[in-house]
């Protein structure tokens, strides 16, 4: 493949002709076949790339005892959870369960989750499967500040909230009326009180356009989708916004004034086809102030059962830009990926289905707003070509970006301000800064720090969808590669392949003091916490028993107790261990029960005790000498 960093060079790559003419309805047959251009092309170059990459590798290799210096977040994909990676080192330290159930912890199986996660009348789970794509973190002073991280899923429409002191998701909101909840973003400031220059909400971003409200409406035509704002403390729908196509990624302003979505189906289409039929999609931006006063002022409508106003944000109601609430800016084909770039000024759309990346001028987008502006579309301050299936993009934070191209599986280096001046005429300025081969077809990618203003430019990691040959063969399911950059160069460094389970998406990196987390509960915390191992006991009401358990290694408070077959039981369980790392786990033989206590945590689980006899009770978190002595009898009378 061409590595030479020139424009002209990246004009003159031939499959781009191919890709802009061939019909695209074989654009899963392109992938395949490039999948083994870019497999081969990529053994060639690794002789020349190897001893630069050798010596660099040092970095991500920490000696025994040594600690990484980044966080990074990443989504689990259709595992429905978050992960928890140390970088430069790749490794997985901690997964936090969120939408699905977790048989470490017991998430999903005590009363406390459960209650998180959402339940059916009959107490079972609302859901078992999600698909998280999208995390990122909360603001303050256009950088992380350590509360919350956010996370999608689209299967189920449903945001959930990750504390980021104890690394524990705390809610779970469903979003009304929405399908395919894809794009989420926090925002980073309030549009309209200056002394909030921190988030408080979450923008969401709904990709599956359904009928409203949902009847089985066959005529596609009359679907639509909605754009909705959660209120970043209570969880609750703030609002939405009706609009006219649909909502892929999500991205915001530093001030707080914008949030836009990339649109790829602008047509409205039902099938793949017609979704890709118009040369040009969208952007669509949002004036987060002028929704905010509309709603304030009544000028919303319901839809179905749901309470939470409904803005219209579609073409019709917003063509004068003294009142709109939304600005369609047109993108070529199929964008996937918005950005914001760390010195706030620009918004990036990665074409997808076009070799190129648009640069939107925020400034611009808000002259429109104030009728300064005479056409939309002339925010637009750059279209330049990238190379093939431009997806994502990230930032160094000295004026640079990096795109992932999925069908050429490289990451391109790009210039912004060189983009600008090329665009304006300036056939000279060369964008193109270097271009790397990833292994392979690379969806997201981040830098350390990119979706802040304090963008470091250290390291790139990517996410490639297809391992091959990376890692040893597991069987048909590849791992996937977390590829991991070194850009503090001109030239980007492969550093390390850093195998995954799947299928992270999205992710983001910070520096690890950004962070404080805590190592203990606190008792007060739980309502339930059983605070003396004197409070501990059987307290029966009727048929309704609840059973009050702490343990200290390595004995739970009873040594055994008596329960009565038909009981309906609560058992609460408190960690009296107040030391850091000493977590115990409490199972029950053929109840299907598992849950983790960590040091002054309290959890409950309730069961009913159909099955006499006698069961052992016993600790399933290592956590002394006398570990597996932990036990306490569990005596069921027939
Ligand atoms: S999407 Cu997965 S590669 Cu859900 Cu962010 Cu682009
Ligand atoms: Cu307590 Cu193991
Ligand atoms: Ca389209």
């Amino acid at each position: 493949q061409d590595q030479k960093p020139t424009t002209e060079n990246a004009l003159a790559m031939g499959r781009r002709k191919f890709m802009n003419t061939a019909a695209l309805a074989s654009l899963t047959g392109l992938v395949a076949c490039n999948n083994k251009s870019g497999a081969s092309a990529s053994a060639e170059a690794s002789g020349s790339a190897s001893a630069a990459a050798h010596s660099a590798a040092d970095v991500t290799h920490l000696k025994p005892g040594e600690l990484d210096t980044y966080y990074g977040l990443w989504s689990g994909g259709h595992s429905g959870d978050m992960r928890v990676l140390g970088l430069p080192s790749g490794r997985e330290i901690h997964r936090i369960p969120c939408f699905v159930p977790d048989a470490l912890v017991g998430w999903g199986i005590t009363n406390e989750s459960k209650k998180v996660m959402g339940t059916r009348p009959d107490g079972s789970l609302k859901y078992n499967v999600a698909d998280t794509h999208h995390t990122h973190a909360s603001y303050k002073d256009g950088n992380y500040d350590g509360r919350y991280a956010w996370i999608n899923d689209k299967i189920n429409a449903r945001v959930a909230r990750i504390r980021l002191d104890y690394f524990i998701c705390d809610k779970i909101t469903d979003l009304p009326n929405v399908q395919g909840f894809h794009g989420i973003f926090p925002d980073k400031a309030d549009p309209v009180d200056e002394k909030i220059n921190y988030t408080t909400r979450v923008f969401c971003g709904g990709e599956f356009s359904i009928p409203l409200p949902n009847a089985g409406i066959e005529d596609g035509s009359k679907y639509r989708s909605l754009f909705t704002c959660v209120d970043a403390e209570s969880m609750e729908v703030r609002w939405q916004v009706l609009i006219d196509g649909n909502c892929d990624l999500v991205a915001t302003s530093y001030d707080g004034k914008l949030a836009a979505t990339n649109q790829y189906n602008t047509e409205m289409g039902v099938h793949y086809e017609d979704m890709m039929a118009a040369e040009r999609d969208a952007c669509l931006f949002f004036n987060v102030a002028r929704i905010e006063a509309a709603v304030k002022a009544g000028k919303f409508k319901t839809i179905g059962d749901s309470k939470v106003p409904v803005v219209d944000g579609t073409h019709a109601a917003n063509s004068d830009p003294k009142t709109a609430l939304t600005a369609y800016v047109s993108v070529p084909k199929n964008p996937h990926g918005v950005n914001a770039s760390p010195d706030a000024k620009y918004f990036i759309c990665a074409g997808k289905l076009s070799p190129t990346a648009t640069v939107i001028e925020l400034a611009k987008v808000l002259d429109w707003f104030d009728g300064k502006l005479e056409k939309i579309d002339d925010a637009i301050v750059a279209e330049v070509e990238l190379g093939l299936g431009p997806l994502h993009t990230a930032f160094d934070g000295r004026g640079n970006a990096y795109t992932t191209l999925f069908l050429d599986s490289q990451v391109v280096k790009w210039n912004v301000d060189a983009a600008i001046k090329f665009h304006k005429g300036d056939k000279n300025a060369k964008y193109v800064v270097d271009r790397i081969d990833v292994q392979y077809q690379p969806g997201h990618l981040n830098a350390s720090q990119s979706e802040t203003r304090a963008a470091d430019g250290k390291y790139l990691a990517v996410g490639c969808k297809f391992s091959k040959d990376r890692f040893l063969p597991v069987g048909p399911l590849h791992p996937e590669n977390e590829q991991f950059i070194d850009i503090s160069g001109e030239k980007m460094v492969l550093l390390a392949d850093h195998p995954v389970r799947g299928e992270p998406h999205d992710f983001i990196i910070f520096k690890r003091d950004l962070l404080r987390p805590k190592q203990v509960y606190n008792l007060d915390d739980f309502p339930l916490a059983v605070k003396d191992p004197k409070e501990s006991g059987v307290f029966r009401n009727g048929k309704k028993v609840t059973v009050k358990l702490t343990s200290q290694a390595p004995a739970f408070s009873m040594r055994e107790f008596k329960l009565k077959k038909g009981d309906e039981v609560t058992l609460i369980l408190t960690n009296l261990d107040k030391i850091e790392d000493l977590t115990h786990g409490i199972a029950i033989p053929k109840y299907n029960v598992q849950f983790v206590v960590n040091p002054l945590e309290t959890a409950s689980v309730n069961f009913v005790a159909d099955k006499p006899g006698v069961f052992w009770l016993y600790c399933t978190n290592f956590c002394h000498a006398l570990h597996l002595e932990m036990r306490t009898r569990m005596i069921v009378e027939g």
